[in-house]
């Protein structure tokens, strides 16, 4: 009876030291001091027994419950605290290694491109100036001497709109026009922003952005075009440059020139390559906007900003610029 009783407690100790986690300790306990554990069981058997022997084993058995109870508290004890030293190891975190670092954002190259074209116009007394980019077929067009005829309001040149004569401006010429209508000479503006044509292929995005230039006063002449022109693309490519005005036509200006300047001077292309266009303002486009032209004259002109964009990076695909792969913009912090 006695070396039973020892046996139960040796064999009830090793099952609790066994018990790996808090869920198995449970189940050791229930199957020691449980109603159906097997202390339970041996008090039941007490009652066979004479009084004088109950007495000495009842203690017995009591002694061995209360060694199992205390061997089950500080095992439940050891493994909560196990339990949390674990949780701890796994979620610490080392507050001596060293950051990640951060990803710094970049300008876009047009938007580079654009205050650069922006900060030299403004160096020589240019007032920069904006417009909707929803136009209409007046300032768009007619008001630009652009005759009702003219492949360029062609229906696969212009994005229109259903409202009647709206339409997204193909350039930023409205602009001009709109500031025209509302001041008188001397007037000294440029006009940046995005603009649309229905275009699309290697060289063509159907959005793009323009500067355009426009200077009204009295006996503006086309010699102080060619040297604000010298003296903006030199300052703009770094390098002195050779410039050649070949005559052209738009219908909002006479005369009217392209402008290409020596490749060889960029280190790019060979030859000659155009890079914008300007002219004198149509005496029709001043009187439509309010200008008298006997007493003022004017020039103006207008570049893409992705062609230069693209000369100054060195960049030979357009969609290269509208494409937002981080390894491209990331070259322009
Ligand atoms: C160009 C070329 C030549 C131009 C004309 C005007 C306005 F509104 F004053 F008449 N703004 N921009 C112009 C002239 C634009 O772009 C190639």
């Amino acid at each position: 009876m006695t070396d039973q009783l020892e046996q139960l407690r040796e064999q009830g100790l090793q099952n609790i030291a066994d018990s790996g986690d808090l869920q198995s300790l449970d189940a050791t306990r229930v199957a020691l001091l449980g109603k159906k554990g097997v202390i339970t069981a041996r008090l039941k058997t007490l009652g066979e027994l004479l009084p004088e022997e109950r007495k000495v084993a009842g203690a017995a058995i009591n002694n061995v419950k209360q060694a199992l109870s205390q061997a089950l508290d500080a095992r439940k004890a050891q493994l909560e605290h196990e339990s949390v030293a674990a949780q701890l190891a796994e979620e610490s975190v080392d507050v001596t290694l060293p950051g990640r670092g951060e990803v710094p954002g970049a300008m876009h190259p047009i938007t580079l491109t654009r205050r650069r074209i922006e900060a030299l116009f403004v160096r020589n007394g240019f007032e920069v100036v904006e417009g909707p980019e929803i136009e209409d077929d007046y300032h768009n067009f007619e008001a630009l001497n652009v005759p009702p005829d003219h492949p360029a309001r062609a229906m696969q040149d212009t994005f229109y709109l259903d409202a009647a004569s709206l339409l997204l401006r193909t350039h930023t010429s409205p602009v001009q026009i709109r500031t025209m209508e509302l001041r008188q000479p001397p007037i000294r503006v440029i006009a940046p922003g995005r603009v649309y044509r229905c275009d699309s292929d290697r060289t063509h995005s159907p959005m793009f952005h323009q500067v355009e230039a426009l200077y009204v006063a009295r006996r503006v002449s086309f010699a102080e075009l060619r040297a604000e022109l010298q003296a903006f693309l030199e300052a703009f490519f770094e390098t002195d440059l050779k410039l050649r005005f070949r005559p052209s036509y738009f219908p909002f200006t006479e005369p009217s020139a392209e402008v290409d300047i020596d490749g060889r001077s960029l280190g790019t292309g060979a030859g000659w390559m155009e890079v914008l266009g300007c002219g004198m303002v149509h005496p029709s486009v001043l009187e439509a906007a309010g200008v008298d032209s006997l007493e003022f004259t004017g020039y103006a002109l207008g570049m893409g900003i992705e062609r230069l964009a693209m000369l100054r990076y060195g960049v030979t695909d357009l969609r290269q610029f509208y494409n937002n792969d981080l390894r491209m913009l990331a070259q322009f912090v």
